[in-house]
């Protein structure tokens, strides 16, 4: 639940940060499964690099080594993040400053910052990522460590929400706003502390800075959305998009004829569903 007050600022300020969502023992679990799942995915030699191409480093930005690794989907690789995800106490707070009981997952995902050269984000909106029709996407981004400006904490325009989706400047693939409006510079920091939340629309403009500390720095971003919302370009679809965190979903047909996929459709699914989970060719090899 969240106070009016609190509700008051994160319609005025377009984000919020969270003390107490998860225990003390909730975040120990969550540090030592992030760490096991990079460890496994590191061992396996996936590809987990993640720094957003396009146009928007600085000259002296592009002379210097830099690295984001990035896993999606975490609640596929440890059960801990299900129950992260799933977790009452976040979803009524969240369903307090959504408006709405009906909370849906569109994606989940882990950013480690290395030490001395992670990657800052440029200034962004998640609306270019993944647009929808009524635009209640929420991103809830869960701190495994102290952070400051120094680490890679994240930087924000505060109010920028209420200017709706921006034009974009965005390359590759990868999408940005205005650098000169929007200078990362002229941003605020959101210095928080292991296991604080900070939670904000996917209008408001954000970006994060470099780490050039000594030490990683890791988080988990949950994006997620009203059940009545929907996409209006099919441009980010990734497994368990739609599971129901809180509520019900009225929108859900329960026709018998539709609870298997068929067909092509199901041929597509199930090729999908294997490549997410071994490269085809260690399948091939273990018959
Ligand atoms: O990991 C970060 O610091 C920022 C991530 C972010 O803004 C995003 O993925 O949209």
């Amino acid at each position: 639940m969240c106070t009016s007050e609190q509700i008051q600022l994160y319609k005025q300020q377009g984000f919020l940060l969270l003390d107490s969502v998860f225990s003390d023992e909730e975040m120990d679990e969550c540090c030592r499964e992030y760490d096991a799942m990079f460890e496994r995915a590191t061992k396996r030699g996936d590809r987990l690099e993640a720094t957003w191409k396009g146009n928007w480093k600085t000259d002296e930005e592009r002379k210097k080594p830099s690295s984001i690794l990035s896993i999606h989907n975490l609640q596929f690789h440890s059960a801990t993040f299900t129950r992260m995800l799933v977790k009452p106490k976040l979803n009524d707070i969240l369903a307090d400053l959504m408006e709405t009981d009906n909370i849906q997952l569109h994606h989940t995902k882990a950013h480690i910052k290395p030490p001395k050269q992670g990657s800052r984000f440029p200034m962004h909106q998640d609306y270019q990522y993944f647009p929808h029709a009524k635009h209640t996407m929420i991103a809830v981004f869960i701190h495994l460590e102290d952070v400051n400006i120094e680490n890679g904490c994240l930087a924000v325009y505060p109010g920028s929400h209420k200017l709706g989706p921006l034009p974009d400047h965005g390359s590759e693939g990868y999408h940005f706003v205005d650098p000169e409006k929007f200078a990362i510079d002229n941003a605020t920091p959101i210095e928080a502390k292991r296991g604080q939340v900070v939670v904000f629309p996917y209008t408001l403009v954000h970006g994060s800075y470099p780490n050039v500390s000594d030490i990683p720095r890791r988080m988990i971003l949950f994006q997620l959305r009203a059940a009545d919302d929907y996409s209006t370009k099919e441009i980010h679809i990734s497994p368990g998009q739609g599971l129901m965190l809180r509520g019900a979903n009225d929108g859900m047909e329960a026709n018998l004829d539709l609870r298997h996929l068929h067909g092509d459709e199901a041929v597509a699914s199930a090729k999908a569903a294997s490549e997410f989970n071994e490269p085809p060719e260690k399948i091939f090899k273990d018959k």
